[in-house]
């Protein structure tokens, strides 16, 4: 009997060439009015209502430079308020809004005017988000004339210098004011994210969003046993009370 020719060797992971991916996921994240929701329309076209507060997560897709993406607009973040001080649904809805991209966002693009408390508020998302987070710089038609946007962030500080190298160098700017939009800058903006997810190795931010089922969950536990504990001291109150009207 012919023997069967042996298997022929799998090659290992790390030479298949990764595909780009066909689709791309985005977060938008930062304080209020820095302009998440009109970088939003910048990105896909329109879909987005700006220039009021976002109460809720966001999503829409658009079909951009023939691609899938889609976009994920966030309620800000308070100016100049530390984490402890964030009302509980907007940390509620920054935690959210990578589980409405399933399986995870390929990119966080955190919007920066001021940097204060930024990276407490980024990092309700865990320390990984680093991995893939891109500083996006609006309102750049606002700068003082000659200030070009490398001045600008050399000028900003510690903070920003620390997120930036957060981010591995990586930012983009986005002029959102109208008629001041430049669809180049959307194309550049997309081939950063599809770099950042090569070197990603084209791995959504999936782990994250089990991390955030699971706080979830474990929230909803701590709920029912503190509920429970009150049920219980309610009732040792009651056999109390009862125990004192029997003598
Ligand atoms: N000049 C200029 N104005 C901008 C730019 N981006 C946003 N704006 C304006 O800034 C204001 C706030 O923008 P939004 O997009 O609503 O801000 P947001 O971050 O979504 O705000 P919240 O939903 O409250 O968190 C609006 O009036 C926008 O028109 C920009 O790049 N340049
Ligand atoms: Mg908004």
């Amino acid at each position: 009997m012919a023997s069967l020719p042996s298997p022929s060797p799998r090659p290992a992971v790390d030479h298949v060439p990764l595909s780009p991916p066909s689709e791309l996921r985005l977060v938008l994240l930062g304080r209020k009015g820095v302009g998440k929701s009109a970088a939003g329309n910048t990105i896909l076209g329109a879909g987005f209502e700006f220039g009021k507060p976002t109460e809720e997560c966001i999503k829409r897709r658009a079909d951009v430079d023939g691609m899938k993406v889609t976009v994920i607009d966030t309620p800000g973040w308070e100016w100049y308020y530390p984490l402890n001080s964030t009302p509980d649904w907007v940390r509620r809805e920054t935690l959210r809004s990578v589980t409405l991209c399933p399986p995870g966002p390929h990119a966080v693009l955190l919007l920066i005017r001021s940097e204060s408390h930024v990276r407490e508020h980024l990092e309700l998302l865990g320390d990984d988000i680093w991995r893939y987070t891109i500083l996006l710089f609006t309102h750049c038609d606002q700068l003082r004339e000659g200030v070009s946007i490398e001045q600008h962030i050399q000028k900003g500080g510690k903070g920003l210098q620390t997120l930036l190298e957060k981010c591995r160098g990586r930012y983009h700017t986005l002029s959102n004011s109208n008629g001041l939009q430049n669809p180049t800058h959307v194309t550049e903006l997309l081939e950063k994210v599809e770099k950042m997810a090569a070197t990603n190795r084209c791995e959504a931010f999936s782990g994250l969003v089990q991390e955030v089922a699971t706080l979830s969950r474990q929230r909803n536990e701590k709920q029912y046993q503190r509920l429970k504990e009150l049920q219980d001291k309610m009732l040792r109150l009651e056999l109390k009370e009862a125990e004192v009207k029997e003598t």
